[in-house]
């Protein structure tokens, strides 16, 4: 069984969404194996945006992160990595197809309420850093 990570930004996690992002994985048949609330930090965010670091968005999407409570979700599911892909829709919300996550929730591509791994080592990297207890 593959796996993935799902973050609920702090901007859905402010607007009261944990519950119906949590609602969609689990409609979709993705079985959640870890979840836990966390807040980024410095360090974390250095780490976890490693690819980004240097890029105009960095500092704001570092700063945004960091300014309230994450949702971390690892969920379980044949080919999860490309179906929470699917699931999740495209970066910019504009862009994403009705019924995603981020069509619903997301509000512009630095706000775009979740994070979701982009391929299975990513998937593997970033569990390893948000959920380095497992
Ligand atoms: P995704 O989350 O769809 O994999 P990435 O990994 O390319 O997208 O980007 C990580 C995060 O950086 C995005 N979720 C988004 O919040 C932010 N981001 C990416 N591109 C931009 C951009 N052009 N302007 C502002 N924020 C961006």
């Amino acid at each position: 069984m593959d796996v993935s990570l799902l973050l609920i930004k702090p901007n859905a996690t402010k607007r009261n969404l944990i519950g119906a992002i949590i609602k969609m994985l689990e409609d979709n048949r993705f079985q959640i194996v870890h979840l836990k609330s966390f807040q980024m930090s410095d360090e974390l965010a250095q780490i976890f945006y490693a690819e980004h670091h240097g890029k105009g968005f960095y500092e704001n999407l570092v700063k945004f992160m960091k300014s309230g409570i994450i949702i971390g979700v690892v969920v379980e599911k044949d080919n999860a990595v490309e179906d929470l892909r699917t699931l999740v829709g495209k970066t910019n919300p504009a862009e994403a197809d009705p019924g995603t996550i981020r069509y619903l929730y997301g509000e512009s591509v630095g706000l775009n309420a979740v994070h979701a791994s982009d391929s299975s080592k990513s998937a593997t990297r970033e569990i390893k850093i948000i959920f380095p207890e497992i």
